[in-house]
This record gives C-alpha cells, sequence and structure tokens, in this order.
C-alpha cells in the first residue's frame, strides 16, 4: 500500500472513530498530512502502527466538581485532564477554565502540547485539562471553592513525576494558587507538582512573560532569515490577556508598533501605538482589575473601541493571533494579506482555519503555527520543574537567557526538517516533523505499551 493510500485509510478511520471531535480531527488532520515524507522514508512507523498509536491519549480523566457560590447554591461543572502522551516525560500541559471547554477541545489541546512539549527540547509529555467552569463574574472566594473541588478529584491522578499541570485560559496565577494549596494539603507534599507558581511558593521569575516573550523572539528570527527584523513593523495582536499582553509588551521593546488587541467585548485600534504608560494600565486592567478593554479607549481618547469587532481588519505589517482556536478565518486572512501583512506568528494554539492556513502558504508570506511560536511558555514551566528540583531561583535575566535559546532552537528544528522533508520555509510542516519524530522514536524505544 502506498502512502497516500494508507494515510487516506487511516484518516477516514479517525474520522468515523472520534465522530463528533471537530476541532480534535482538525489538529490531527493538520499534522497528518505533513508527514507523508516522512512514512515513505521509513515505513516502519506504518509497520509500529504509529499514527494508530500517537491520536489516541494514554489516558482520560472526566469527574464531577460540585460547588457551591457566595449565595450558598449548588453548581455542577464537568472536570477532565487528557493524559496524552507520555513518551518524553511526564504529562505536561496547561488547565483551561472556560465554557466552551469539552472533552474534544481537550483532546484537540493536549496532542498539539504532545508536538509542541516535543520541540521544546526538554523531557516533557503531553497533556491538557480542564473545566467548563467560567472565571469571569465570579467572586474570588467562588473560584477558590470551585478550584478546591476541581483538586479534590484531580490530585488522585497527577504529581511531580506524573502530570504537571499550568494555567491557560481563565486559568492564571490565583487558579493556580487555590490548586496548589489544596494539592499541598491533601497531599501534606511541597512539590512542584504545578508550575505558573507565584515566585514566593516556587515559581520561576518570567513564567508568566515566557510565552508572549517567546512569541515576539520566534518572530524576530523568522524575520532574520528575511535580514529584516522587527524595528518599525506595524503589529496587531488579538486576545488581550496573559499571552497578548506579553508579546504586545517585547514587541514594543524590540521597537515594533503595536496598534490593535482585543477582548471579549470589542477590539482597540489604537493608530499612535501602545508605550510603556499604556501597557502599564493595560496590565492593571486586565490582570488586577479583570475589567474590559474598553476602558482603554475610555482613558486614551486617541484609541477607538470597536463592539464586537475583531482586529484582523487593521492594516498591519505582523498579525500576532494571542486568543484561541480558530479565531483567525479564511476571511480575515484574505483581509490580512490584503492590507500588506507578510508575517502571521501564532502566540494561541492553532487560531488559524485551515483556509486561513492554506492563504498564508499561498501568498509565501512568514507564518509560523502556535506549537511552534508559543511554545515558550511551556518551555518555561520546564525551566520551572528543573529550579524546583534543585531547590534554586534563577534570576530573570537567566530564565530569559534559557527562553531565547529555546526559541532559536525551535525555529532552528522548524527550518531544518521543512528543508529535509517539505519545502524550504514551511514552518507547519517543519514544527510537525520534528515534534513527531522526536515522541515517535521514543514510542519505539519504549515498545509496545
Ligand atoms: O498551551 C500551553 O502551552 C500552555 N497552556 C502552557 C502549558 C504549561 O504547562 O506551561
Amino acid at each position: 500500500m502506498n502512502t497516500q493510500t494508507y494515510l487516506n485509510n487511516f484518516l477516514t478511520e479517525l474520522h468515523e472513530r472520534n465522530a463528533a471531535q471537530k476541532v480534535f480531527l482538525q489538529a490531527v488532520e493538520e499534522v497528518v498530512r505533513t508527514l507523508s515524507p516522512v512514512l515513505d522514508q521509513n515505513p516502519t512507523y506504518i509497520k509500529e502502527k504509529i499514527l494508530e498509536r500517537i491520536v489516541e491519549p494514554e489516558r482520560i480523566i472526566a469527574f464531577r466538581v460540585p460547588w457551591r457560590d457566595d449565595k450558598g447554591e449548588i453548581h455542577v461543572n464537568r472536570g477532565f485532564r487528557v493524559q496524552f502522551n507520555s513518551a518524553l516525560g511526564p504529562y505536561k500541559g496547561g488547565i483551561r477554565f472556560h465554557s466552551s471547554v469539552t472533552a474534544d477541545s481537550l483532546k484537540f489541546l493536549a496532542f498539539e502540547q504532545t508536538f509542541k512539549n516535543s520541540l521544546t527540547t526538554l523531557p516533557l509529555g503531553g497533556g491538557k485539562g480542564g473545566s467548563d467552569f467560567d472565571t469571569r463574574g465570579k467572586s474570588d472566594t467562588e473560584v477558590m471553592r470551585f478550584c478546591h473541588a476541581f483538586i479534590d478529584e484531580l490530585y488522585h491522578h497527577i504529581g511531580y513525576h506524573t502530570d504537571i499541570p499550568a494555567g491557560d485560559l481563565g486559568c492564571g496565577s490565583r487558579e493556580i494558587g487555590y490548586m496548589f494549596g489544596q494539592y499541598k494539603k491533601l497531599t501534606n507534599d511541597f512539590t512542584g507538582a504545578f508550575t505558573g507558581k507565584k515566585p514566593n511558593w516556587g515559581g520561576s521569575l518570567l513564567r508568566p512573560q515566557a510565552t508572549g516573550y517567546g512569541v515576539a523572539y520566534f518572530a524576530q528570527n523568522m524575520l532574520t532569515t528575511k535580514e529584516d527584523d522587527l524595528k518599525g513593523k506595524v503589529c496587531v495582536v488579538s486576545g488581550a490577556g496573559n499571552v497578548g499582553i506579553y508579546t504586545m509588551e517585547k514587541l514594543t521593546e524590540l521597537g515594533a508598533k503595536v496598534v490593535g488587541f482585543m477582548d471579549y467585548d470589542g477590539s482597540i485600534y489604537d493608530k499612535d501605538g501602545i508605550n510603556e504608560e499604556k501597557l502599564a494600565f493595560l496590565k492593571e486592567l486586565v490582570f488586577k482589575r479583570r475589567g474590559s478593554v474598553k476602558e482603554y479607549a475610555a482613558k486614551f481618547p486617541q484609541a477607538q473601541f470597536r463592539p464586537g469587532q475583531k482586529t484582523w481588519d487593521i492594516p498591519c505589517d505582523c498579525a500576532f493571533p494571542t486568543a484561541c482556536e480558530n479565531e483567525l478565518t479564511g476571511t480575515d486572512a484574505k483581509l490580512l494579506l490584503k492590507n500588506g501583512c507578510t508575517l502571521v506568528c501564532e502566540g494561541s494554539n492553532m487560531p488559524s482555519t485551515p483556509d486561513a492556513v492554506e492563504a498564508f502558504h499561498q501568498a509565501g508570506i512568514l507564518y509560523s503555527p502556535g506549537k511552534a511560536s508559543n511554545a515558550g511558555g511551556v518551555a518555561v514551566s520546564g525551566l520551572e520543574m528543573t529550579q524546583n528540583s534543585m531547590r534554586v531561583y534563577w534570576t530573570a535575566e537567566e530564565v530569559d537567557a534559557y527562553l531565547k535559546r529555546i526559541m532559536s532552537s525551535i525555529h532552528e528544528s522548524c527550518l531544518t526538517y521543512a528543508s529535509q522533508f517539505a519545502t524550504q520555509g514551511d514552518y507547519v510542516a517543519g514544527a510537525n516533523i520534528a515534534g513527531f519524530l522526536k515522541v515517535a522514536d521514543s514510542m519505539i524505544d519504549q515498545g509496545l505499551v
């Protein structure tokens, strides 16, 4: 059977077995389609049924999370942890708290995480967890009771050498604190079973900034291949959360001009560009007051608030999706390209729909998938684990030097594997192939488990 027939049969069966899981199917399909030259050269992967094995999570834990709100009323949410692949190390990946969370979305995220973690060069397996609980509009005590209830079950399944959760959408250092506290109480063990902790109790400096800074470093690396850099580039991001804000901060530091960002209520177009003062306001607004970006336009009147609108119509040189999956459609991609955008560097996981990716490839612009360009977050989580094991704290400068090195190494891997197996400069194929080979070879080494 030739590789193409094998892949078509594989995908047909994958669709049959996971019929309703749309985003998971999208993520797998995107990876598998780029693997055909690898399978052609190494039929062992077909014989060993690596694809069939790698798309099946090692374990999915699903559980009930009952909690009481401030009025005493009972609520029931669903909790999950998808322990996808442990060939390279203990399961590692974030926890997402958002009403959209389902077993399907977490399966997709854990699958992506497996490849991303492989790219970081660190010994990390892939996992992801979360709940359909929405932190927006909840009081601190409600969030605490929920997080404690979530850990009351999850603590059985995680651990320092087993599975190390971190934050994701809706889960920052506040939530990690409550989960870490309950985990410590139940196990009577102060360990690095979570990352994204605050520095006073075991966290790494620069972990909050790491994903966004890494995205900007990756974009800088991409531009270097064209003998260009970020200086003077007009940029837009999307989500103004943890990833978005620190992407904006580093882009600005590197000389770019960030003119657009957004949240659940709408977007901001600030044609003068963000600066240190505006960033300080935005951080206070988002991280401390958990307010809406609408207030930015009230504070800085030259900025325009556009209710319910995304940022992709704003003319820019470089675009950085930093919100969530499928946030950038084919129509958005065409608009970006029409307005002269020449670089798209993903900060969120699978933000571009398949037709958007196709449009970027057709146009031949610099385009990097999230699993490569947003890996700085989990990489610094890996460094947090190392510091916890050694019982030391590194300085921000030390962590930043590691982060820069890791982002450059991921960039290098993408280019090397793209040239070897696919098309020069195809970051999607390069990231998928580099991520796949390390996991696949390790699975073969460890036998049929
Ligand atoms: O998507 C991601 O890489 C994360 N949410 C971070 C995971 C981690 O373990 O730091």
